[in-house]
């Protein structure tokens, strides 16, 4: 196929070729995974139940959300081989506007991966459509046989996970700041094909089974010709009930939801998933074996929180599981779920303290009465007194990333629950961002950013108002 020349330089907007690109991602997935499509019709059909019980949160999601769009999916995940891989993956992200934030040590889980979420980070891209995905790199020297680990990286290398075309338009795009609409339909059905489930193995039952033995994950990054998408996961507004439901639908749901309990403010990031299915693959020596890689995934997020609240949060989830740690089996699930309900007390569920005690990011705007010039006295006050004199209002700003502790309870669940517990060395963040070839931008300053700007707009809105005075 050949690359469409750019005849004008119009380009297409980032976020539309990023939201096309999930859609695109999401009619393959639906039909490579038929447990997926279930899914995503529960999912519908308790998000519609939940807008007609709460009138209340459907007026809210109307003024800020698309309701069309409101059981999308929110983000997908993938497992990458090597620096080179990962490099060239942010360059075809950034095509869709999707930059790496944040940085994830899985080593502490057994994981032998660190990972990264390739997401807008700006809010006007992130209110078109907030698309993420989990990009995880395998930490090839934790093989500790010398053959082996020789082997998986020869493997890896010679692989090409990107089609030719796809790498020339990102260069294309990078040259000529953009794709215009015919380079970007290109564009998108050949990155697509990096995300596409091979049901051939590129290596033989032997090497499988040996790459297996070391870790089950290394065996999906390893014996595949590409990073086939393992995951999407689209928004719940009631998580809780999408648990329940998957077992009626006859789908395996993993045993706890993970993240904070339900509150009436809702924090960070709930998540749960259905068990990987185990599928069919044949091997290059033509031996038939089984491969368990792919699932489904819901969200449901709250307020991001400062360094602070965060901190907080980490504690109250750490003594919640000193105390106990869910089973795989679900066979302490509600004894688990009562103490993490419990612990989390401790967290102030009241958007004003989270606020005051400065535990959470929000977004400030001028109320109508900042308008007036009686307001241009208070353009400095405390954000407080501004409240308190109903010249701004405030709203949680949403929490756009991920949590290391969830993210290994989504993987564990998802590679059968008796992965090798090793005690596997720390990763090292720089490393994973010279393999990136950037480093990661810090999520607490996007978040602390937003907040400063949104109040820094009501400031100037406030003295507007004494310009117009000092022109009388
Ligand atoms: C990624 C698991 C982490 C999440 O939502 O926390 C994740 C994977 O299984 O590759 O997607
Ligand atoms: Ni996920």
């Amino acid at each position: 196929m050949s690359v469409p020349q750019s005849q004008s330089s119009r380009g297409l907007a980032a976020d539309v070729i990023r939201s096309r690109f999930s859609a695109a991602m999401s009619a393959m997935y639906r039909q490579e995974v038929p447990a997926y499509g279930t899914l995503l019709e529960i999912v519908h059909t308790i998000n519609q139940r939940t807008l007609s019980a709460t009138p209340a949160l459907k007026a809210q999601l109307q003024d800020n959300d698309n309701l069309s769009r409101l059981s999308e999916e929110r983000h997908g995940a993938i497992r990458l081989g090597s620096a080179t891989e990962l490099c060239m993956m942010r360059r075809i992200f950034a095509v869709m506007g999707m930059h790496a934030v944040g940085y994830y040590d899985l080593s502490s889980a057994g994981i032998p991966v660190h990972s990264t979420a390739f997401r807008p980070t700006d809010n006007a891209a992130l209110a078109k459509n907030p698309f993420r995905v989990f990009t995880s790199l395998l930490r090839l020297p934790l093989i500790a046989d010398d053959a082996l680990r020789a082997q998986a990286t020869a493997i890896i290398n010679q692989r090409q996970i990107f089609t030719p075309v796809a790498v020339q338009l990102t260069a294309l795009a990078e040259t000529q700041g953009g794709l215009n609409a015919a380079q970007a339909t290109t564009f998108i059905n050949e990155v697509l094909e990096t995300f596409r489930w091979h049901a051939d193995a590129n290596v033989t039952s032997d090497t499988y089974n040996k790459l297996h033995a070391e870790h089950r994950l290394i065996a999906d990054i390893v014996c595949f010709q590409g990073p086939h998408i393992n995951h999407l996961t689209p928004r719940t507004l009631d998580i809780d009930a999408v648990q329940t439901a998957m077992p009626a639908h006859a789908i395996t749901a993993k045993a706890v939801v993970e993240g904070p309990p339900p509150r009436r403010c809702p924090i960070l990031l709930r998540q749960t998933s259905f068990h990987a299915l185990s599928e069919n693959i044949r091997f290059r020596d033509k031996q038939q074996g089984k491969h368990t890689a792919r699932f489904g995934e819901v969200e449901q997020r709250g307020v991001a929180l400062t360094r602070k609240g965060r901190a907080l949060y980490d504690e109250l989830l750490a003594t919640t599981r000193q105390k106990i740690t869910p089973a795989a089996d679900g066979s302490n699930a509600a004894a688990y779920q009562t103490m993490l309900q419990e612990t989390f007390s401790a967290f102030p569920d009241d958007w004003q303290l989270l606020l005051t005690q400065q535990l959470a990011y929000f977004f400030f705007s001028p109320t109508t009465a900042a308008n007036t010039t009686a307001a241009t006295a208070a353009a400095n006050d405390t954000v407080a007194r501004l409240i308190e004199k109903g010249l701004i209002s405030y709203a949680p700003i949403t929490y756009e990333d991920f949590l290391p502790v969830s993210a290994a309870g989504i993987f564990q669940s998802n590679l059968g629950n008796h992965v090798n517990e090793k005690n596997l060395h720390s990763a090292s963040r720089q490393e994973f961002e010279t393999a990136l070839g950037q480093p990661v931008i810090d999520e607490f300053q996007l978040y602390e950013t937003m907040q400063a700007e949104s109040l820094a707009h009501c400031r100037q809105v406030l003295a507007g108002n004494s310009d117009k005075l000092s022109e009388k």
